[in-house]
């Protein structure tokens, strides 16, 4: 009756099924407590509790006060359906209970509760229904209220918020202009992933293997547009290095890592001549400086600023061809495709070890966003530069051995450099080990004036323009005589104005809403036009966490003083999904805030939770379009939010994905109506007297009863460990289930 594919904790997870069978049995042949004795109504005690924690601000947390604070974070959801999907309550579900065991353990809990509610998902969805998000978001915002209040969440909602609430995006806007003053917004030309069904720019990330988008499936193109973009680059190195003071699993810390991609080697140049026979050069990253003599060709990629003024009349045709090819491909198939491709300029460079002349060629393996936007290729121990030298005959010069005395094979890159490897055919540096050799030449280039050692970052720019409608707008406007102009903070915030026709075309739909678009310059008075991207979600929820602390100030985006107590927060947690970007977009924010002195803390969250998903009784990913999705609404109805809250929860770890079974839940429910049947017997009507639970117990209990304070002790003992840290739901209410 269990899905076995639920309970795969390992030897700790109780066998589930053998409760579900144990609560079946009873229920059919010996219960001691039969149908004539108290019946559950969930709906009746959950309502009368709801209801008096609201009459007596239960959830109530006075952050100004609070003696030992506990800030209990849920990632926010898109508000972007009717109402809440069963994941969402799991999730929420997750972090509420949380919360709780933090309050029993004597913290001043905050458990806030907001939207995020701007952004493509949103849109996409009223396009879908064919409805103005300005009506339909708002709707679905009480729908989603309504259900997580039934639900029994702890939350304090006075601090409720909404990214799409001008008093909310107000802030956003605000938060804009300070990155515009420190350089950390900025706007250029960019060649961007675009998706031709979507409208919209994607990032890299969006783009899925095969250069498909990732929402709907298009293959993506190549577009050039001026966009906004947070110099997130220039964080780089702090966002890697505090990765070792944050707790944080390190499978989320890895894929941070990764993202940000640091790598170690050196810049150097090589000399060149230009069409006129000026003398140029070209910079090249290497992480392999110890390769050196074994260049035998440079690749520049093919949107390189100096490919004009090096390819010789003869290759032009092919080149311009070659170039207008690769326009259109986006980031991703360049960078993963295997087939190399690429086109000779004409012109050749001096290789300054060997002093040889090499091709200078194109080609698209090499992406201009990376590095220098040019390498030197190394065919005998570089994998792409191979293929490419076996692709187009180019000579293939060994210089690192496997060892001493050793060949290396030449039916493929040689690309070990560990301990044992040395240099080969490498001048003065032949003989030294890879490692030694790689300082050796590092060196050797500093003292020539034509290199460095130096370190580059994967970690791109983030591009924060969109092309869209339903987004918070950005505030600067253009001026024909002082050109781009920040709106006055005294003006925020720019409201979004009401479109109706909002269908994404290429062109944001704000353009078309002339009397918003049409505006003077703060500076001079004259005729000026708005910006017309919104900015990307991600950026809302880059600061939210920050605002809950202080949501109804009118005065500024927080208090530094509120936040100095309350941040980092102390557990985040949410989706597996979230754990690159947006995670790494809220840690730049916190940074750059701190920079600028408006915060105190350097890191969001102390400590990260991602849970796994629930997934639809079929197994599958829950989708409407595979017919699997489960509303908790008439769940939370017929078996009640406690059952509802308890099963998500005792589904199976956490961190794990779960199919949803109903059957279970049953099991769940019935669980819980024994236990209420329970009480009822040897303490009837506990719930209508005032709380006095000392009182209660026995003296010094014996037999029995001593037995069940004994079982109740290790219960307790069982689940603060379960639950400290550690989440283990699941083996928690196991626990309370004995
Ligand atoms: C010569 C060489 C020899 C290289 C060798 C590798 C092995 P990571 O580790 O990712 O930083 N490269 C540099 N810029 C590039 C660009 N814009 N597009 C494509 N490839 C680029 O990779 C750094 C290496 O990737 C660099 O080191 C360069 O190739 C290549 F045996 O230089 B190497």
């Amino acid at each position: 009756m269990w899905n076995d594919s639920v309970n795969r904790a390992g030897d700790e997870t109780p066998s589930l099924s053998r409760y579900f069978v144990q609560m079946e049995n009873s229920a059919t042949r010996n219960d001691p407590f039969p149908s004539d004795a108290v019946t559950y109504d969930p709906s009746a005690i959950e309502l009368k509790w709801q209801r008096l924690w609201q009459e007596r601000g239960t959830n109530h947390t006075d952050l100004k006060r609070a003696q030992r604070p506990f800030y209990a974070l849920m990632m926010f959801p898109y508000p972007s359906a009717e109402g809440l999907h069963v994941g969402n309550l799991f999730a929420f579900t997750g972090n509420d209970i949380y919360g709780r065991f933090q309050r029993l353990m004597g913290h001043n809990v905050f458990e806030p509760f907001g939207y995020d509610a701007f952004g493509i998902h949103s849109e996409n969805y009223a396009l879908k229904v064919g409805q103005h998000p300005m009506e339909l978001i708002p709707r679905n915002i009480v729908n989603f209220q309504r259900q997580i209040e039934r639900a029994g969440l702890m939350v304090d909602w006075r601090y409720r918020l909404a990214t799409t609430d001008p008093n909310y995006y107000k802030w956003t806007q605000w938060l804009f202009l300070q990155l515009l003053k420190q350089g950390l917004a900025y706007k250029k030309q960019a060649a961007v992933n675009w998706c031709p069904k979507d409208k919209t720019v994607l990032a890299n990330e969006q783009v899925v293997s095969g250069g498909i988008c990732e929402r709907c499936g298009t293959p993506v193109e190549q577009r050039l547009l001026e966009q906004w973009f947070f110099r997130i680059s220039n964080y780089a190195p702090r966002l890697l290095e505090n990765l070792d003071h944050i707790d944080w699993s390190e499978t989320t810390k890895t894929a941070q890592r990764n993202w940000i991609g640091r790598s170690e080697g050196a810049e150097l140049a090589f000399e060149t001549h230009d069409l006129n026979g000026k003398e140029c050069e070209i910079r090249v990253f290497t992480t392999r400086p110890d390769t050196i003599y074994g260049a035998t060709y440079m690749v520049l990629a093919p949107e390189h600023p100096l490919v004009e003024s090096l390819t010789k009349p003869k290759q032009k045709k092919h080149v311009d061809e070659y170039r207008e090819k690769t326009k259109n491909q986006d980031l991703v198939t360049r960078k993963t495709s295997t087939e190399k491709t690429g086109v000779f300029t004409g012109s050749y460079a001096i290789n300054p070890a060997t002093e040889k002349e090499i091709p200078i060629w194109i080609s698209d393996y090499v992406l201009m966003e990376y590095g220098t936007g040019a390498i030197m290729a190394v065919p005998a121990h570089d994998e792409r530069d191979f293929a490419f030298a076996q692709a187009f005959g180019l000579p293939i010069r060994h210089v690192i051995a496997p060892a001493d005395g050793q060949e290396p094979p030449d039916d493929r890159a040689f690309v070990a450099h560990g301990e044992t490897e040395r240099l080969i055919n490498s001048g003065e540096f032949t003989g030294l080990g890879a490692v030694e050799g790689n300082e050796a030449i590092i060196a050797w280039l500093e003292r020539r004036g034509i290199g460095h050692a130096s370190v580059n970052y994967r970690l791109r720019d983030w591009l924060v323009s969109r092309q869209r409608y339903w987004g918070c707008p950005i505030p600067v406007v253009y001026c024909e005589r002082d050109g781009m102009v920040p709106v006055p903070e005294s003006e925020l915030p720019v409201e979004l104005p009401d479109v109706e026709d909002y269908q994404p075309r290429g062109r944001s739909p704000l353009g078309a809403a002339e009397d918003w678009v049409n505006t003077t310059c703060p500076i001079c008075g004259g005729p000026a036009l708005r910006e017309t991207d919104t900015m990307d979600t991600f950026v809302d929820s880059s600061w939210y966490f920050l605002r809950y602390c202080d949501a109804r100030n009118d005065e500024a985006a927080w208090d530094r003083e509120v936040l100095r107590a309350w941040m980092p927060a102390d557990q985040y947690i949410g989706g597996i999904e979230h754990a690159i970007l947006h995670l790494m977009y809220a840690r730049f924010f916190v940074k750059a805030l701190a920079d600028m002195e408006l915060l105190d803390v350097q890191e969001p969250f102390a400590a990260l939770f991602t849970q796994g998903m629930i997934l639809g009784p079929d197994g599958g990913k829950m989708s409407k379009s595979a017919g699997n999705v489960v509303s908790p609404a008439p769940i939370v109805e017929r078996y009640g939010a406690d059952a509802a809250r308890c099963y998500a929860l005792f589904i199976g770890p956490p961190d794990q994905d779960a199919a949803w079974s109903e059957k279970s839940l049953e099991g769940v429910h019935r669980f819980l109506a024994r236990l209420w049947r329970v009480g009822d017997e040897l303490a009837p009507g506990a719930d209508e007297a005032p709380a006095t639970n000392a009182a209660r117990q026995p003296p010094s209990p014996e037999g029995d009863a001593l037995a069940l304070v004994r079982k109740a002790n290790w219960a307790i003992d069982k689940v603060t460990g379960d639950m400290s840290g550690r989440f283990a739901f699941n083996t928690a209410i196991a626990a309370i289930m004995e």
